[in-house]
């Protein structure tokens, strides 16, 4: 064993450890190992996690907040809406410059792995152009999976259902869609249809952004779940935002958690965004815009956490920090127990990469990569409550980012 990096006096989930790394492997994990290495971090009992997974993210729509002009609504469809004409003068460079800009900020908040969405509605394929270039570009720092998503819908216009296709061809990771969002029901159920069927051909994963509204009739979950089960793709599939089943009846509810069961797919909740999004069109009592996080991490299914947006048409606010993911999901889905706030947790990290399907790459064991963060805190309980900075980003067993906590200086006395 000769590591190249020691993290001492570590605070994993299950206790006190010393970390060693050789190049970009985790080799020795042990209460104290007695070896030493050219570089070592005294990490002084703080929490050291695996990264955080962003698994839900616009990043070609990233910081473009106001261009050309603010969501006054605040709906999803005043956001379509202006990103259908912020869209139209979207060049490469402006595109690969936002996004990239955008994982700079994330991974300086611990987040290593990202699934972004590429808008595949346009018959330039720019976004997709640029978001698979910068995939490629920071590969060695940070993981980007490409869903190929039809923003304007698969049937919405002429085009589109062949451009989604070319996208896939062209590299994307996933098929992506948006059937509440096709012109008709009937669309939305053969847009779901279309996306499992290029899926299987190209051997893709599936991520359907899906029943994102308030409308208690929206029911496409229900499809993608059936098809997931005929086509065994099951965990290959995720069903995000699915909002919609926040407003379902609970005898429907019920019926439909037992299908989900079976199909076994993975949802992504992403709570800030859609804590301002729903419920615009309700007076009082206002709706929480939530799928049932709560029930269906209790149902045994696999739910993970995005950030959705970082100030773009949708959401003019945002870091693309995740704990502030984390802390809206404790809130908005009332997970405030001990259990439950691990829980959260969980769905910013190693729930994350099961949605993701990196699972047997990520985590902190001997013979993964080594990729780990240290936050300035004692406890994942603590890393929500405070929000707390992440000292050392570790990137495939290399320091790729240190932050120093900022100090507060009493400068008199009092109490
Ligand atoms: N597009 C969409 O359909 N839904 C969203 N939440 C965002 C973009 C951000
Ligand atoms: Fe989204």
């Amino acid at each position: 064993m000769t590591p190249t990096l020691i993290l001492r006096n570590c605070t994993l989930a299950n206790g006190p450890a010393d970390i060693a790394i050789e190049n970009s492997t985790i080799i020795a994990i042990e209460p104290h190992l007695a070896i030493t290495a050219p570089t070592e971090i005294d990490c002084a009992g703080n929490l050291v996690s695996p990264p955080f997974v962003e698994s839900h993210i616009h990043l070609d729509s990233a910081l473009t907040a106001g261009q050309p002009r603010h969501n006054q609504s605040g709906t999803l469809f005043e956001g379509i809406e202006i990103w259908r004409d912020r869209k139209q003068t979207l060049t490469l460079d402006d595109v690969k410059h936002r996004a990239t800009e955008a994982l700079k900020l994330m991974a300086s908040q611990g987040t290593l792995f990202v699934r972004t969405h590429a808008d595949v509605s346009e018959a330039s394929l720019t976004a997709l152009q640029g978001l698979l270039e910068v995939r490629d570009a920071v590969k060695d720092w940070i993981t980007v999976q490409v869903v190929a998503f039809p923003q304007d819908g698969i049937y919405g216009g002429p085009k589109n259902n062949d451009l989604i296709e070319e996208a896939i061809k062209q590299g994307a990771d996933a098929v992506g869609g948006i059937p509440h969002y096709e012109l008709t029901r009937e669309d939305g159920v053969r847009s779901v249809h279309r996306i499992f069927e290029l899926a299987e051909k190209y051997n893709r994963l599936i991520d359907i952004h899906c029943d994102e509204i308030d409308d208690d009739q929206s029911r496409f979950l229900e499809i993608v779940s059936a098809c997931a089960l005929r086509t065994s793709l099951k965990e290959q599939v995720t069903a995000s935002h699915t909002t919609a089943f926040g407003s379902y009846n609970d005898a429907y509810a019920f019926k439909l958690m037992g299908f989900l069961k079976r199909s076994e797919i993975n949802f992504i909740a992403n709570p800030l965004i859609n804590i301002t999004l729903q419920g615009r069109t309700d007076t009082y009592p206002k709706r929480r815009g939530l799928t049932r996080v709560k029930e269906l991490w209790q149902a045994g299914l696999n739910v993970s956490l995005g950030n959705d947006c970082i100030q773009d048409p949708w959401y003019g606010l945002g870091t693309g920090n995740m704990l502030d993911v984390v802390a809206m999901a404790v809130h908005v889905c009332q997970m405030t127990g001990l259990k439950e706030l691990d829980a959260c947790y969980d769905m910013a990290t190693g729930y994350g990469a099961r949605t993701l399907n990196l699972q047997d790459s990520y985590g902190i064991e001997v013979g993964k990569p080594a990729n780990l963060i240290v936050l300035d805190c004692t406890s994942q309980y603590e890393a929500i409550r405070r929000r707390p900075i992440v000292s050392y980003v570790i990137s495939r067993g290399q320091v790729l980012i240190e932050t120093t906590t900022p100090e507060i200086k009493w400068q008199r006395g009092v109490g």
